[in-house]
C-alpha cells in the first residue's frame, strides 16, 4: 500500500511514522508513506495556502489551488488511483470497520487541513471520502491523519509480529478487551483472579469471554447493538 499525506506540517508526522509498527511495515515494503507539503504548491510570493472567508467571519479558509495542485501532483506520481480522504469532523465516523475497508486499498491519499476550514469547492471538486475520528474539534487534520495511518497499518497482512496478533484485540471481536494481569500475583493486597492461575485453558477462555461481554455491556452497549446489526446484514 502507498499512503500519501498532504499537509502543511510534514515534520509533525516524521517521529510518529518512525514508530515501531509503521516503521517495520515500511522496511518490509508492505507500506510506503509519502509526505507532501501543501505549501510547496502555493503560487504567490507569500506562499499563501489560506485566505479570508467570503461573506466575512473569523479565521482563514484553505484555498482550492494549492490543494488541487498538490493532489494532482501526488496522483500523477504513481499509477494507482487510490482513495482520496479528507479529515474533518463532518466526515463518516472512523472505526475498526472503516479501517479494515481502507486496509484493502492499494493506495490512500489523505488530506490534512489546518485553519478553520476548506473552501467548499475542495469537497465538490475532489469528491473525497470525508472521515472524522470523533466528535471533538482539533486544530488540524494532522492528528486524525496519523490515527488513520496507524489503525490501517496494523491491519496490513504481515505488519504485526506473531506476538501482536489482532485476533484477540478490542473491536476485532466487536467487544472490549478482557482484563489482563502480569506478575506479581499480589500487588498491595490486590490479587490476580484465581482462574488465571489455574492453567485450565477452557475455563480461562470462558472467563475472558464473559468478562469482555460484561465490560462491553456496562461501558459500551452501543457496540453490542452494532454487532447485532452486523449479524442481520
Ligand atoms: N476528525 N479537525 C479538520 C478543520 C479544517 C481545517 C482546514 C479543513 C481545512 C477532525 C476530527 C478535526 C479539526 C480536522 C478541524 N478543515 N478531523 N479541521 N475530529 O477535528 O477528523
Amino acid at each position: 500500500m502507498r499512503i500519501d499525506v498532504l499537509t502543511l506540517f510534514p515534520e509533525a508526522f516524521e517521529n510518529i511514522f518512525a514508530s515501531s509498527i509503521i516503521q517495520r511495515a515500511q522496511q518490509k515494503h508492505l507500506l510506503e508513506i509519502v509526505l507532501t507539503n501543501i505549501r510547496d504548491f502555493a503560487r504567490d510570493n507569500y506562499r499563501s495556502v489560506d485566505d479570508k472567508p467570503y461573506g466575512g467571519g473569523p479565521g482563514m479558509v484553505m484555498m482550492c489551488q494549492p490543494i488541487f495542485d498538490g493532489l494532482e501532483y501526488v496522483e500523477a506520481a504513481a499509477p494507482t488511483k487510490g482513495r482520496r480522504i479528507l479529515l474533518t469532523p463532518q466526515g463518516e465516523p472512523f472505526n475498526q470497520s472503516l479501517a479494515c475497508e481502507l486496509a484493502g486499498e492499494q493506495r490512500l491519499i489523505l488530506i490534512a487541513g489546518h485553519y478553520e476550514g476548506f473552501d467548499e469547492r475542495i469537497r465538490m471538486g475532489l469528491q473525497p471520502l470525508e472521515v472524522s475520528i470523533g466528535d471533538y474539534v482539533l486544530s488540524g487534520g494532522e492528528i486524525p491523519a496519523m490515527v488513520v495511518v496507524d489503525a490501517v497499518t496494523r491491519l496490513l497482512p504481515g505488519a504485526l509480529g506473531d506476538e501482536e496478533s489482532t485476533e484477540e484485540e478490542s473491536f476485532s471481536s466487536g467487544l472490549l478487551e478482557y482484563p489482563q494481569y502480569t506478575r506479581p500475583q499480589n500487588f498491595r493486597g490486590l490479587e490476580v483472579p484465581e482462574v488465571l492461575l489455574s492453567g485450565h485453558h477452557e475455563r480461562i477462555q470462558e472467563w475472558r469471554t464473559q468478562q469482555a461481554k460484561e465490560r462491553t455491556r456496562l461501558r459500551r452497549p452501543d457496540l453490542l447493538a452494532e454487532q447485532s446489526i452486523d449479524k442481520q446484514e
